[in-house]
């Protein structure tokens, strides 16, 4: 059988891409002639605030934080229209994806795209002004139209927080999975091991789930330190829910 890499980075169409028309130019980007990429995993998602909230964590507490939120669930290019709220997450597979997907997509700031990589996709992105209560001008929000995983652990960490492990396909997995053994249930941001009215099961006996995500949970469960948080499992089975 012939051997093949598994490596995988996501890579988000974000709502102003949806918007302006540009999802089939950026698929044909990325496409597999193009990059010698394939995909694994591809899904509409309606993104809430808990799962934008985790995939920016490291932006918490900057002042385009709250702006950014906005963005990627959609409220802003589609404000009066909730139903149009959705991002297309893509899971790519292949040789070197990070690294070629990036390249692609070219710099976070789509003027400093158009300076120095006219072509790129980021290019055809756009800025706008963010203001505070009083009108002042304090930072930008960046339309640049496209996530894509900056490194190999973001890609994992990444795939792991947007994507279950039943939405790709078992032969391309990339992250080890395993077989839950446990009822968990969600409610009022925490996590519970039996039911109560109101709490929602997110996963049960038989379900197959990221591993690390089983360890992360029975941690939590037992009061111990965990590699993530429930919220960080918990997003992607709620999204579409
Ligand atoms: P990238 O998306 O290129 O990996 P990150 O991860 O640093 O860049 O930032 C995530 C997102 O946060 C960016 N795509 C952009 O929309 C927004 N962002 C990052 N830095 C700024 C900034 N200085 N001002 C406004 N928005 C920013």
């Amino acid at each position: 059988m012939q051997s093949y890499s598994q490596d995988q980075t996501l890579i988000l169409i974000k709502p102003d891409a949806l918007k302006n028309s540009l999802t089939g130019y950026v698929l044909s980007q990325l496409s597999e002639f193009h990059t010698g990429l394939r995909f694994a995993g591809i899904k509409i998602v309606h993104v809430n605030t808990m799962l934008a909230e985790e995939h920016y964590a490291e932006h918490k507490g900057k002042v385009f934080f709250p702006s950014l939120l906005e963005y990627i669930m959609g409220n802003i290019h589609y404000a009066n229209e909730p139903w149009k709220h959705r991002v297309i997450a893509i899971v790519y597979q292949g040789p070197d994806p990070v690294k070629k997907i990036r390249g692609l997509v070219g710099p976070t700031n789509p003027l400093v795209a158009r300076e120095e990589k006219p072509g790129c996709i980021r290019a055809l992105g756009t800025l706008a002004p963010l203001k505070d209560e009083q009108g002042k001008i304090v930072g930008e929000r960046m339309d640049n139209l496209i996530h894509a995983s900056a490194t190999d652990e973001e890609a994992e960490r990444e795939i792991k927080l947007w994507f279950r492990p039943n939405d790709i396909p078992p032969s391309m997995h990339a992250y080890p999975v395993d077989t839950c053994t446990e009822y968990y249930y969600f409610k009022d941001n925490t996590l519970r091991t039996e039911h109560e009215p109101g709490s929602t099961c997110f996963l049960a006996p038989g379900n197959s789930a990221w591993k690390s995500d089983l360890e992360a949970l029975q941690a939590l469960n037992q009061g111990k330190p965990a590699s993530c948080s429930v919220e960080t499992v918990v997003a992607k089975y709620l999204v579409n829910n």
